[in-house]
């Protein structure tokens, strides 16, 4: 029957421009810019639409329309999976406890520079004593960063901020360490929303079908994604030949002044900008460390692709 249905439709039906603002893994939300309606639409368990896609509904049929920008991550198992796409801002919430490891907000950076986002630094939990000495830090380590906030969740300093900044750029998402308060900003920030905050554990959330990625309208303005399992980061859509061009400390030097290879990855190669500016202290040797670090992490999940792709055995 539905599909006698189907082949009468005719091929070249145009459908109805939308956003997904609701993912729950079997079927999406679906707001339909012609009257504002919001229609659940079944879609295929792996199909790549996210929150924040523009869509052409028609009948059973979802297509995305081309992206600006996606926010990507890879699984435990080197898979890839899209978590949201056209955003504007990348919102990296760190605090004083629990300790955000070292590297993870310079890749966070990377993958919203690469993206085209705007990178905010938000300190949550101001309220807690040594938050004013980790504002410092960040202050002196990402000096690249137009935006980093102050904020409590509890107490609510800087919601207002906050609440501009995403009136202001658009839509935004939120990365960090579990328990840095992600959810617990976007409930100050949205009334009503009731996100579960606490000791839950984030890892479990992907594996179950009730996995529900939901695009919040602020009521002072601006959307915010709430994606469960946003915490472990590692850039996907930069490359090991360009991650240095986007690296915090490191992009500015290479804008001042380019290594003597187009190619550089800025480890022993003669002429390079990088090198002589940890040598002449410009450069902090734990930033450099840390830029390695991830260089090699991404040189290794570049060569088991290659790996994968010509079928051969891991080594
Ligand atoms: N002191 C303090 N604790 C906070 C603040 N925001 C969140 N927390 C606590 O930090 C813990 C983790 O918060 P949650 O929002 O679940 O973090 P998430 O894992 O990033 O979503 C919870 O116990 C919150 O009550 C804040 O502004 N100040
Ligand atoms: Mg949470
Ligand atoms: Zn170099």
């Amino acid at each position: 029957m539905a599909r006698a249905t189907k082949a009468r439709q005719p091929a070249r039906q145009q459908g109805q421009p939308g956003l997904i603002v609701s993912h729950y893994g079997v079927a999406v939300l679906v707001r339909f810019d012609a009257d504002g309606r919001e229609e659940p639409v079944k879609v295929k368990r792996n199909s790549d639409h996210v929150v924040g896609d523009r869509v052409l509904v028609a009948g059973e049929r979802v297509s995305s329309l081309e992206r600006r920008n996606a926010l990507r991550r890879r699984d435990p198992f080197g898979k890839v999976r899209t978590l949201a796409a056209n955003l504007d801002v990348l919102g990296i919430v760190v605090a004083v406890r629990p300790e955000t490891p070292p590297g993870l907000i310079e890749k966070a950076v990377v993958a919203a520079r690469a993206a085209h986002m705007e990178p905010a630094l938000i300190v949550n939990k101001c309220d807690l004593p040594g938050s004013e000495a980790l504002v410092a830090r960040l202050q002196a380590d990402f000096p690249g960063i137009a935006c980093i906030c102050q904020v409590s969740a509890h107490r609510g300093d800087g919601v207002a901020e906050l609440q501009q900044l995403l009136a202001e750029r658009g839509r935004g998402a939120f990365v960090g360490v579990s328990g840095s308060g992600k959810s617990s900003l976007m409930n100050t920030l949205c009334p009503g929303i009731a996100l579960e905050t606490g000791e839950l554990n984030e890892d479990d959330h992907g594996c179950h079908t009730t996995s529900v990625s939901t695009l919040i309208a602020l009521p002072s303005g601006g959307e915010l994604v709430d994606t469960p399992g946003f915490r472990d980061f590692s850039p996907v859509d930069v490359s090991s030949e360009e991650i240095a061009l986007w690296y915090p400390g490191l992009m500015t030097i290479l804008e001042r002044q380019p290594c003597r290879f187009r190619n550089c990855r800025h480890r022993q190669e003669p002429g390079c900008a990088v090198k002589l500016a940890v040598e002449s202290g410009d450069l902090a040797v734990q930033r450099y460390d840390l830029y390695l670090q991830t260089l090699t992490e991404l040189e290794q999940v570049e060569s088991a692709a290659v790996t994968r792709r010509k079928g051969l055995p891991p080594r």
